[in-house]
């Protein structure tokens, strides 16, 4: 399977997290990306080659262009605001308050942010771009007849039309499933396996019905987002009946993840889609820093085959993952299963 990889996933490099009330090193780092790409290398998985460009518009074909210019803009107007630290939205437009967009960036930030642990840096808009662009161009992998695995970062499924966190500020996954839809496949699937539920993603695509979304997740009474992901969100409108949360309590073991994959890959399977996204974080892994799972290195292996039998053309875009050491071995697996090898 080919993997595309962009060296500009170095250009998000933060120093800072906001986390247990302190500004920490943010789990979302370079080095995740690089232990991913030797493991790919060490085993011989496929080729390894950079993105194309296609450009904004199919970035705009899923965000708002507001919001698109704020991701660019917000930089030079905290620096020229004279802040000193990285940009952390600090105040938001909370229940009974206005929804008026603000012309401080601090109120900006307020606006678009869907949590503070997420700071902006001066090249976090380009690193975003090019993990837009790695997307893009494994979706086109797709629509040439190849699987394919896109090493996105920065992470995307918690970016909603208009708005960033969760380490995520476009939404990579539905934005290669909008270019599947752009270029000619009728139906798309989208299964999220990521610990956290994929609310940028349910968001995008809930009044619709050409884009099933799926997602096992920490139940949010317990996980990151908090807001989104319980079980009776099930789309609106023609949306309705094409999304499927499976929230899950801490401690949840493999056996019961898998019964829960099983159950959204069969609705995939009656959705008869055109083609597969995986949005693919290993942070389900058991000594995951920020999750609670239980997965171990083989249970990535045996639901790599799960997702091969649907026998779909697939396409794996990166999300989370934070035990660093181990996401080379955790990610590679789903893979080799996948593969059958
Ligand atoms: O999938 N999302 C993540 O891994 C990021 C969670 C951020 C929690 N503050
Ligand atoms: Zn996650």
């Amino acid at each position: 399977m080919k993997t595309i990889y962009s060296e500009k996933h170095k250009l998000r490099d933060a120093k800072t997290e906001l986390f247990g009330g302190q500004l920490v090193q943010p789990f979302e780092r370079p080095s995740r990306a690089h232990y991913i790409h030797d493991r790919i290398s060490e085993v011989g998985l496929g080729p390894i080659t950079p993105p194309n460009e296609y450009g904004i518009d199919p970035i705009l074909a899923i965000h708002d262009a507001d919001f698109v210019q704020f991701l660019q803009d917000a930089w030079p107007l905290w620096a020229a605001a004279g802040m000193k630290g990285e940009s952390i939205p600090s105040c938001w437009p909370a229940r009974r308050m206005s929804t008026k967009r603000p012309t401080h960036i601090d109120g900006l930030l307020g606006y678009y942010a869907l949590a503070a642990e997420t700071s902006l840096t001066e090249t976090t808009w380009n690193a975003a771009y090019a993990s837009a662009q790695v997307a893009i161009t494994g979706a086109h992998e797709i629509l040439a007849g190849n699987n394919a695995f896109s090493l996105c970062r920065p992470p995307g499924h918690h970016a909603a039309i208009d708005m960033y966190g969760g380490y995520c500020f476009l939404n990579n996954a539905a934005i290669a499933a909008q270019t599947l839809r752009d270029n000619g496949m009728d139906r798309v699937a989208i299964v999220d396996v990521d610990f956290h539920h994929g609310n940028g993603t349910q968001d995008i695509f809930y009044k619709r019905d050409d884009v099933l979304f799926a997602s096992l997740h920490g139940d949010p009474m317990d996980a990151f987002p908090h807001f989104l992901g319980h079980a009776d969100e099930v789309g609106e409108g023609k949306g309705a009946g094409f999304n499927h949360n499976y929230p899950m309590p801490p401690g949840t073991i493999f056996e019961t993840w898998r019964a829960a994959l099983k159950d959204a890959l069969a609705k995939v399977a009656a959705y008869k889609p055109d083609a597969l996204i995986v949005s693919l974080g290993v942070d389900t892994f058991e000594t995951d820093p920020i999750s609670f799972f239980k997965l171990n290195s083989t249970d990535f292996t045996t639901y790599g085959a799960d997702i091969a039998a649907l026998n779909l053309p697939t396409l794996f875009v990166m999300e989370g993952g934070y035990d660093i050491a181990e996401i080379g071995l955790n990610t590679v697996n789903v893979f080799m299963g996948f593969e059958g090898v």
